[in-house]
């Protein structure tokens, strides 16, 4: 294995607190602050970031500060692994340690222009893409409570930074949801709405939400990956990050106050996301969560694993080509099945060891862009989504024989699953599956026939299905 050392080039001293980061995780660390590494490379200026995270991780803020916020990227395929200092952190923050106010007043900070989300699917506290009322925190904060979720934070810093007769900001989800941006706002605007309607008013005239397809692939990292980069570094880095070498970024082109450099770093800024979004959350993304339950339902445990069975990434491009991508508008300048191909060589890299158990986790928050919404695009038009349905067959059925991983509706999930009809109870659980898709005996039919075709043994049931 070849490895490469390269130092953050750029001075340092220079960064203002210019980006809030809320959610400060692997993500984070591997995809947006290194666009803007390289935007500072190409173009030099004082973006620096503040890294916050809100409930879970102050060691791990602690622990960047006891470096100056600077650490290590790894990107690394089965040859080679290239580090990469990355310096453009200026800070963080933490409720826990800093106060309930902290991230609030740093929102309402003069230079703030820009709050980066990574979240997760379930932090946006949302249903059918409007703000949940019925979700216990939001209800808590709307009654005046102190501000615990991202999207109370966000309005209780936007309420700060108003009442400071500041300028908007720009707030750029990096999550992997549909139209992140449009649900980012409706969860904010419903939120302030609810709390003070000329604050809604304000927001909307100041506050930009655009949208982005974000694409890197970085597990949580493991004493595996820490030792690959300390024998690469030549000594620990306990802050560093391993990932793939790819990365991308599609961004809409509406900042309300001042861009940072993520496109001299190698984003595309566009109009119109949701073409890019639709095609990674159904290939990549439904790819990822059909194998994180087929996979472990055949005994892998990675996503490698799962490639070099040749049977099973048969029927993963079979999924992505013949049922995902007939679901897609064609996007010009790119070939599906050259994407596709390239998507699968990816999951090949061993370096990654990217768990299953991972990726199935919230599957909840997941199934509907990346299953259940081309499937029903799929009934509509009468075309072949029969792997898909082994996907979500073989969620049902690893909902009752695996060991549970972390879903905000596991409980209800759970229950269901283990219940005398499995696929309806699960299928028929609230605001998870959309209404339309449903109603239509044969989404319910087709699953069902999976799910007896998985019981009678998943290696058989993908050997069959790989022939048909
Ligand atoms: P992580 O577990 O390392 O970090 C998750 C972050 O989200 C933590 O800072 C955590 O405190 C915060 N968080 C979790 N639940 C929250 C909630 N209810 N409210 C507010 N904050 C909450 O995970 P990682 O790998 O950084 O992924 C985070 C998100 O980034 C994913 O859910 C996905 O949407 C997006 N993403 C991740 C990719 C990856 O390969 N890891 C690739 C593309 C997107
Ligand atoms: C994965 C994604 O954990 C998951 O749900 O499907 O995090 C995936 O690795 C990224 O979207 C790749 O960009």
């Amino acid at each position: 294995m070849t490895s490469a050392l390269i130092p953050c080039p750029y001075e340092r001293t220079f960064l203002k607190p210019r980006i809030l980061h809320i959610g400060f995780g692997a993500f984070a660390r591997a995809h947006p602050m290194v666009f803007l590494h390289h935007g500072l490379v190409a173009e030099g200026g004082d973006w620096g970031v503040v890294a916050a995270r809100l409930n879970s991780g102050v060691e791990a803020l602690d622990g960047l500060d006891e470096v100056q916020g600077q650490y290590h990227v790894a990107e690394a395929d089965s040859d080679t692994i290239k580090l990469r200092e990355i310096g453009v952190l200026c800070g963080t923050c933490h409720p826990a340690r800093d106060g309930e106010d902290a991230i609030p007043a740093l929102i309402a900070t003069p230079d703030m222009s820009v709050i980066l989300l990574t979240i997760t699917e379930k932090g946006y506290c949302t249903k059918e893409g409007q703000l949940d009322l019925e979700h216990a925190a939001i209800q808590a904060e709307l009654a005046g409570g102190a501000p615990t979720t991202a999207i109370g934070v966000l309005v209780a810093g936007l309420q700060c930074r108003r009442a400071a007769g500041l300028g908007g900001v720009t707030i750029l989800s990096c999550d992997n949801q549909p139209d992140n941006g449009a649900l980012t706002r409706a969860a904010v605007l419903g939120f302030a709405e609810a709390l003070d309607r000329n604050l809604a008013e304000w927001i909307r005239t100041h506050v930009r939400f655009p949208s982005s397809m974000v694409d890197r692939i970085v597990p949580a990292m493991t004493d595996d990956s820490h030792a690959v980069v300390t024998s690469a570094l030549g000594r620990a880095d306990p802050n560093a990050i391993l990932c793939e070498p790819f990365r991308q970024w599609v961004i809409e082109d509406d900042f309300a106050n001042g861009r940072p450099p993520f496109a001299e770093g190698g984003a595309m800024l566009v109009a119109d996301v949701q073409p890019f979004e639709e095609m990674k959350l159904r290939l990549l993304n439904g790819a990822h969560t059909t194998l994180a339950w087929l996979g472990q339902l055949l005994g892998y445990q990675t996503v490698a694993d799962c490639m070099a069975d040749k049977e099973l990434r048969a029927l993963v491009r079979h999924l992505m080509l013949a049922e995902q991508a007939a679901t897609l508008r064609p996007l010009e300048g790119i070939d599906l099945a050259a994407y596709a191909d390239e998507l699968l060589k990816r999951f090949e890299n061993t370096r990654l060891r990217h768990r299953l158990d991972q990726i199935a986790s919230d599957s909840s928050q997941k199934m509907p862009q990346r299953l259940f919404t081309p499937i029903a695009a799929n009934l509509e038009a009468k075309r072949d989504w029969s792997v898909s349905a082994v996907a979500v067959a073989a969620w049902i059925i690893g909902l009752r024989s695996l060991t549970p991983v972390p879903d905000p509706r596991q409980d209800d999930l759970r229950w269901a699953a283990l219940g005398d009809d499995p696929v309806a109870g699960v299928l028929s659980l609230p605001s998870l599956v959309p209404d339309a898709l449903r109603a239509r005996a044969e989404f319910q039919t087709t699953i069902s026939a999976a799910f007896d075709r998985l019981q009678g043994g998943a290696k058989s049931a993908v050997t069959t299905i790989a022939k048909e």
